[in-house]
């Protein structure tokens, strides 16, 4: 138990800036009460969330979503907040010139502008100290023969290289990859096949980041865990979860099991260290966010605490055994254990709340910033 609360004590989980602004679906932005009004604001939200759970003290940012003059004083705020900025995400899907593609597009002066954006995320790393850049492209076809598939694959490994050879010491990217949406036919990073594929040729310090909202409907995300891992290009996950597409709802909230699943394998092959990025990246569409936040953290600290009580000795001897039966009842032993009294014992020791939702609900932060803050900003999406 003491190696399970050390390893719990030492978990991170990285929450995004746009989780704090107004979302919404294409059908309706919902406007919340309190939501910050710049950057500088949504970073003292993270701040919440960390000072409840104890284990959220970065904050990845979504450029221009996140734009600011000067880069260095929002990282000095978010120190001054208690939490530092995490991952850079990119952003080349929300410009007209981007309609065709953003770096595999057909007109090399559209694919210019783009990597030029990714070179401007790299500065940004520089002013901030992040050493992540995160990289998501919409790039992709609606029709058979809209443009050429191979093609766009050459382009998109010439502006990757091209980042990639502007990475400094410590920083690496993380490429992401997205079966469909916004294109339907075709996307140019549909699956990790394609960004493992793309991040070998790079180097050590490309990977892959898993978004658990990316896959096809019952793929065996676990397994494309494991693979990755044992080929050292398991670079982080975006954590979500959804019932139909990208849903982009609370992590663990449709599917705790393979959350659980997930943090199995990362825990067996050896993922659980500071190389793997452990971030969110939903969508409060409808529930506030702040809570929201602070309760997918502590639903992703469950499914840890689950996958960490596994008994790998039982499970190992029953596997060698070929003791079906009894290697299964091994991992759902594990599974279904309540840990909720050992986190909130664990909690207490370090000083904090036992119950981080309702310590937060109490402390009046919600009223404070809902009194404070008018004209709250969208978080990015249609903005
Ligand atoms: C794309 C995605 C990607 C973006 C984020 C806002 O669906 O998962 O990570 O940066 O959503
Ligand atoms: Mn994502
Ligand atoms: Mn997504």
């Amino acid at each position: 138990m003491t190696d399970i609360k050390a390893a719990l004590r030492s978990q991170r989980i990285e929450t995004p800036s746009w989780a704090y602004g107004n979302s919404g679906t294409r059908f309706k932005v919902f406007a919340q009460q309190g939501v910050p009004r710049d950057p500088y604001e949504k970073l003292a939200d993270a701040a919440q969330v960390h000072a409840y759970t104890g284990i959220a003290p970065t904050v990845a940012l979504h450029i221009p979503w996140d734009k600011v003059d000067d880069y260095a004083d929002l990282a000095r705020h978010a120190g001054e907040a208690g939490v530092r900025i995490g991952a850079i995400n990119s952003n080349v899907f929300q410009d007209d010139d981007y309609k065709l593609g953003s770096v595999t597009h057909p007109d090399a002066r559209v694919r210019r502008k783009a990597t030029d954006h990714l070179l401007e995320c790299v500065d940004i790393m520089d002013a901030t100290g992040s050493d992540t850049l995160k990289l998501w492209f919409s790039d992709g076809i609606n029709y058979p023969g809209q443009d050429d598939i191979r093609s766009r694959q050459d382009r998109l490994a010439e502006s990757l290289a091209e980042v990639y050879d502007r990475l400094g010491e410590g920083q690496r990217f993380l490429l992401e990859y997205k079966l469909f949406e916004p294109a339907f036919y075709a996307t140019d990073v549909p699956d990790w096949g394609t960004a493992y594929a793309h991040c070998v040729k790079l180097g050590p310090k490309a990977q892959v980041v898993v978004d658990t909202g990316h896959h096809a409907p019952g793929t065996n995300i676990e397994f494309i865990v494991a693979f990755l891992l044992r080929e050292g290009k398991l670079g982080g996950f975006d954590f979500n979860s959804r019932f139909y597409a990208d849903d982009d709802l609370m992590v663990g909230a449709a599917d705790p099991f393979q959350l659980f699943r997930i943090m199995y394998e990362v825990i067996r092959g050896g993922g659980f260290t500071d190389e793997v990025a452990f971030m969110l990246d939903q969508c409060h569409n409808i529930e506030p966010k702040i809570p929201g936040q602070i309760r997918s953290v502590m639903n992703v600290q469950e499914a840890t605490a689950k996958a960490l009580l596994v008994d790998r000795d039982a499970l190992s001897a029953a596997q060698r055994e070929g003791d079906v039966l009894g290697a299964n009842a091994v991992l759902m032993d594990a599974y279904n254990t309540d840990v909720r009294p050992l986190l909130a014992e664990l909690r207490e020791e370090q000083g904090l709340a036992p119950d981080p939702m309702a310590a937060y609900a109490k402390s009046g932060y919600f009223e404070k910033i809902a009194a404070e803050r008018v004209g709250g900003q969208q978080a990015g999406w249609g903005a």
